[in-house]
């Protein structure tokens, strides 16, 4: 069985790794948004892979979810100091990430061919890859006007009203080498419980999955391919992020019944909490089967238990 997992932020790397420690590197692909990515201080940063392949290895800081266990911030103190801006916080270790992956782009690597070789020194044997390797930049339309996606959500904490979103260069970026080869050979394809609207939706339109060539692979039971999300809103409330806030700003009531509106008609399948479960009926109603489970991941073994769970009910035995 072939999976493909798309991913954004902390929720979607926490599922991931569950997901990593069921599925052999060859049955599982992961494509990260790289609509957050950045520079900051003249270096690339790609906050949404980078949690995604620092989770994976278990190097991710347990507390905020992005950047690195036991870190420092010396460097950025001493810019800070220097007049440089503070409100991004670039850890020392990090920063050498950042520092090598910039050094790497400007001689010509590919994102792509960066990520694969950061993964084999960190010890990640799924295949992790960016939506693209050319940039799209996630553009939040506010009351405040256009803002860089990093500048919305750390600079001014989510604070300016959302009125929609841009994804600046995704109608000519290419999908990264490998991901439509993934997605054509998978039986299955597990939406994250990541924001829909900037974590997944910036996957979406650089790689439809609607796309029939994508969508034609057949599935292990001759069904042909499963898409189904995981929902990012329980009990109306987001565990991370600012995705009820957007619900909320868009004038759509945060819930999971909304998640699964958003994916109406790409999702066959839909995965909702168990404080959601008045809602089964109504998601059914979508057109999507539906699994009412435990999905808030506390735990690491909350983490495998959703996996397996999510496997079990696209038909996978684990
Ligand atoms: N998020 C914050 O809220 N504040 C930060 O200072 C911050 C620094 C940071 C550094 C590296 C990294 O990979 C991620 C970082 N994030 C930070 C998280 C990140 O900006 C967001 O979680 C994603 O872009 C949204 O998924």
């Amino acid at each position: 069985m072939k999976i493909v997992a798309l991913a954004g932020g902390v929720g979607g790397a926490k599922l991931v790794h569950g997901l990593a420690q069921i599925l052999s590197p060859e049955e599982l692909t992961v494509i990260v948004n790289t609509g957050d990515d950045f520079e900051h201080y003249g270096l690339y940063i790609c906050p949404d892979m980078d949690t995604v392949c620092y989770t994976l290895a278990g190097l991710a800081n347990p507390e905020t979810g992005w950047g690195r266990v036991n870190e420092t911030w010396n460097v950025i103190q001493n810019a800070f100091r220097l007049g440089g801006p503070g409100w991004f916080n670039l850890g020392d270790q990090d920063l050498g990430t950042h520092l090598e992956r910039t050094r790497r782009l400007r001689e010509g690597q590919t994102l792509s061919q960066i990520t694969k070789d950061f993964c084999r020194a960190w010890g990640v044997e799924h295949t992790v890859l960016p939506m693209s390797d050319q940039p799209v930049r996630t553009i939040v339309e506010t009351d405040d006007g256009e803002l860089a996606f990093q500048e919305y959500f750390v600079h001014r904490r989510c604070e300016p009203r959302v009125k929609g979103f841009r994804f600046e260069g995704a109608e000519i970026a290419e999908p990264a080498p490998g991901a439509r080869e993934a997605l054509q050979s998978a039986d299955a394809v597990i939406i994250c419980p990541s924001n829909p609207w900037v974590s997944i939706d910036p996957i979406l339109k650089v790689i439809p999955l609607d796309h029939p060539l994508l969508l034609s692979g057949e599935g292990r039971k001759g069904e042909g391919k499963s898409v189904t999300a995981i929902s990012p809103i329980i009990g109306g409330q987001t565990v991370k992020g600012p995705a009820a806030k957007m619900f909320n700003e868009l004038g759509i009531e945060p819930s999971a019944l909304a998640v699964a509106n958003h994916y109406r008609g790409l999702t066959s399948g839909f995965v909702l909490d168990r404080v959601d479960s008045q809602l089964e009926e109504r998601v059914r109603g979508l057109n999507m089967r539906t699994l009412v489970t435990n999905t808030l991941m506390k735990s690491h073994d909350d983490r495998k238990q959703l996996a397996r769970d999510v496997l079990n009910f696209i038909g996978v035995d684990v």
